[in-house]
């Protein structure tokens, strides 16, 4: 019997996740668009004083530019409704809009809302705005949380907003253009503490690199990629696809790892370490795991990639 992307999912069991987001996020979910709003401005507004952004996203935020500067002629209550709209997923011309968006293209949109209403150009959340006891409560879990697991948090709940883009039919996805792979005498190295595997390291230096072309020929063509709290992404199509939509300008630093013989003629090797996104820069590193599965023609057949529930899960290599 030899694995399946389904099988390959559980190797390195003893892996923990930062169960904590996904479990905030829901919980986010089943508050008022108000409420939603205000919480999510009050919890960037208190991570301002701590983290900043790094590059505002300025290609990103290009790619809005129509409909931001539609948001920006209406009056506050249009500029509130839009808002509320967008937190409702109600099916609108801007929801729709909104749903073809990359993550990066979402996440420049509300950088520049959050500018605008800063400035007193967007509808501003009332400072004196009082969350409810439920949103208070998911407000105080959020300042518990480790820089990385916020950013994510964050992320997830701005993906997740406007119009539900799997009742869109067919549409043309809106991303950012593919940048160039950095030039083979710019590139950095990674070192592994425990791995000297060639594919595990030519995976961070491709990914590093932006050179998806040349990572995605690592992958079987059957194999998987697992992002954090999402399911499987399979088959090299998608997975390319995937790179270059969601992937530009990361910093992969593994630190440490482990690598094993698995059944059929496999290899499992687990490396963690951070990442930082182009967001937050050096700002913010989360603490990672990457899960391989290195098939008998050393093609990567399955990678899971973890944000960790807490800086001592860097250290667990144990299968
Ligand atoms: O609603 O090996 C206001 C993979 C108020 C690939 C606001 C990876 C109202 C393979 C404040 C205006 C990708 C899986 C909103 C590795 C309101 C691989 C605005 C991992 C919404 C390693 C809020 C990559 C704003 C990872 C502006 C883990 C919020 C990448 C902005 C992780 C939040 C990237 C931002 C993360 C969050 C980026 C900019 C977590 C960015 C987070």
């Amino acid at each position: 019997m030899s694995f399946t992307v389904d099988s390959a999912r559980g190797i390195f069991p003893s892996t923990l996740a930062a169960d904590v987001v996904p479990a905030t996020i829901a919980r986010f979910n089943q508050l008022s668009a108000e409420d939603q709003l205000a919480l999510i401005w009050f919890a960037y507004l208190e991570m301002g004083k701590t983290i900043t952004i790094a590059a505002p996203g300025a290609a990103s935020m290009q790619f809005a530019e129509t409909t931001l500067n539609q948001i920006r002629q209406m009056s506050f209550q249009e500029q509130s409704q839009v808002m509320c709209d967008l937190t409702n997923h109600a099916d609108t011309p801007i929801g729709r809009t909104y749903a073809t968006w990359s993550a990066n293209i979402k996440l420049g949109f509300w950088y520049q809302l959050g500018q605008w209403m800063d400035q007193g150009l967007v509808a501003p959340i009332p400072a004196a705005y009082k969350l409810s006891a439920n949103a208070a409560a998911v407000l105080q879990t959020i300042r518990g949380l480790e820089p990385g697991q916020q950013i994510t948090v964050l992320r997830n709940t701005v993906v997740d907003l406007g119009f539900d883009s799997s009742k869109l039919g067919t549409y043309t996805k809106i991303s950012e253009p593919v940048v160039v792979p950095a030039e083979i005498d710019q590139r950095t190295q990674v070192t592994i503490d425990g791995v000297d595997n060639p594919i595990i390291l030519s995976y961070m230096n491709n990914l590093n690199a932006n050179d998806f072309d040349a990572l995605i020929e690592m992958f079987e063509p059957d194999g998987a990629l697992q992002p954090p709290f999402q399911r499987p992404i399979v088959g090299k199509e998608s997975v390319l696809r995937f790179f270059r939509e969601e992937c530009q300008n990361l910093k992969l630093i593994p630190e440490k790892g482990i690598a094993e013989p698995a059944a059929d003629g496999y290899t499992q090797i687990k490396v963690t370490g951070k990442v930082q996104t182009p967001w937050f820069g050096a700002g913010v590193g989360m603490n990672m795991a990457w899960r391989f599965l290195l098939s008998p023609n050393d093609k990567i057949f399955f990678v899971a990639i973890d944000l960790l529930a807490s800086p001592k899960e860097l250290l667990n290599l144990a299968r």
